[in-house]
């Protein structure tokens, strides 16, 4: 044992009488909704970015964090201590899953070689660490955003060099989630974007990352990697215009390159609501158009227009957001991914558990709200029967394709039916949720 939290219990569950503040109220792991529990269901992940690699530094001024697994340089050393560090915290915590950028793990590297080196080292350090731990791999990924290499772009940087070192870190990363079990691999177009068009070939860059997606699906299939591979969409920040903005204009990305069986997507609701969006839409598009795949749980500030990253706190949102996760079928290889640091001024690794066991909480009595909204039948009973008229008649044959357009016309004027508007009951539905909301 590392001892890193030696003065932290491993976290109970008490229940919500409990005034323990480092004890679930609700996240009792093995309580059975809907026929599966709810560590199956949430399939919880701690990120390794947030939780044990940021120093609480910002664009204003250095870290406050007491971090005692943070050496003085990023060498395989100081690599190895936070490895510690991020074990014992799991162990403790007791999340099923973790997540990591290559970046994130390994000893700092300049050149390909270095880096190569460097990461394949701390992968058989994190391979050996899981062999004795309960936590798997959620999923993995590359930072192609932070070093100043990709300062205008990874897959599409105007030049090809920096393209293939981006290749080689999503090759390696891919093989190490591949290796390590992970059931998901993440792309996160962390620069793919413009600042200025007045500088850009768009169309040069979006085939550039076209390309660089599919090479990475051939790549997962050459070694036989049977997880997912998701985008995570963004509108902006860093920079101004990211080509996978929202869930639709990713999907619209997948089909002009023909991906779309292929990817899916890890939705975020703080990038959601940069996109303005709410966090339910993204779901549902992502369910209607069949490439939902994970979630990177937060939240924003409703004043801040940035991507704060918060804990998530609002019950509604989330009750909301895991209703649609489960009208589409729940997650399968993917999970619920604590994309969420700690403020600056909560600078001491207790802090950690606090962020982590509210957002455990809070999405236990998520789940079972939005389960209890599946169970009562209500929205859904309201909205099949607002559509029920596609069912038959001039509806059917529409979507059937066995009506033109003239069809239709010729319809329309024989019956001379001028259609009433009929309540969309928004307010009695809204009701429902707060009802639904404990
Ligand atoms: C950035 C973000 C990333 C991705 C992984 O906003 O969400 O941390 O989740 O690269
Ligand atoms: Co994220």
């Amino acid at each position: 044992m590392s001892g890193f939290f030696d003065h932290i219990s491993p976290i109970q569950y008490e229940g919500p009488e409990s005034d323990n503040p480092l004890a679930f109220k609700y996240y009792d792991k093995s309580k059975k909704v809907l026929g599966k529990t709810i560590e199956e269901h949430l399939r919880v992940a701690v990120c390794y970015w947030h939780t044990f690699c940021w120093d609480g530094s910002d664009i204003f001024g250095g870290g406050p964090f007491d971090r005692p697994w943070h050496g003085s340089v990023n060498d395989h050393t100081a690599a190895l201590m936070k490895l510690d560090a991020a074990f014992e915290f799991f162990d403790k915590l007791g999340n099923p899953f973790f997540c990591f950028h290559d970046t994130d793990v390994m000893a700092t590297a300049e050149t390909p070689r270095e880096h190569t080196e460097n990461f394949r080292k701390i992968v058989d350090a994190i391979e050996a660490k899981m062999a004795s731990s309960q936590t798997k791999l959620l999923w993995g990924t590359a930072n192609m955003f932070s070093h100043p290499r990709y300062m205008a772009g990874a897959s599409t940087n105007p030049n090809p060099d920096v393209a293939a070192f981006a290749a080689l870190q999503v090759k390696e990363a891919l093989e190490a989630t591949h290796r390590l079990d992970g059931a998901g691999y993440v792309m996160w177009g962390g620069r793919e974007g413009y600042d200025s068009i007045l500088n850009t070939n768009l169309k040069q860059e979006m085939d550039q990352l076209g390309r660089f997606v599919a090479m990475t699906v051939e790549h997962k299939h050459k070694i036989g990697f049977k997880g997912d591979i998701w985008i995570e969409p963004k509108p902006h920040e860093p920079t101004k215009h990211q080509y996978d903005r929202d869930v639709a204009t990713v999907y619209g990305f997948l089909k002009e390159y023909g991906l779309e069986d292929e990817v899916g997507v890890n939705i975020e609701p703080n990038h959601a609501t940069l996109a303005g969006h709410s966090f339910e839409h993204e779901v549902e598009m992502a369910n209607a158009l069949g490439i939902f795949g994970s979630i990177d749980f937060n939240r924003g500030d409703p004043q801040n227009g940035w991507d704060t990253d918060q804990f998530p706190n609002d019950l509604r949102e989330n009750t909301m957001a895991l209703y649609y996760i489960l009208k589409g079928g729940g997650f399968k290889n993917g999970g619920s991914n604590f994309d969420a640091k700690v403020r600056r001024q909560s600078r001491d690794a207790e802090d950690l558990f606090y962020g982590h066991i509210g957002g455990m909480d809070l999405l236990a009595r998520a789940l079972q709200n939005a389960a209890a909204l599946i169970e009562s039948g209500k929205l859904q009973a309201f909205t099949e029967q607002r559509y029920e008229k596609w069912e038959s008649g001039m509806g059917k044959l529409m979507m059937s394709n066995n009506a033109t357009l003239g069809d239709m016309a010729k319809y329309c004027l024989k019956e001379n039916n001028s259609p009433e508007p009929v309540s969309a009951r928004q307010e009695y539905l809204e009701n429902i949720v707060t009802q639904h909301t404990k």
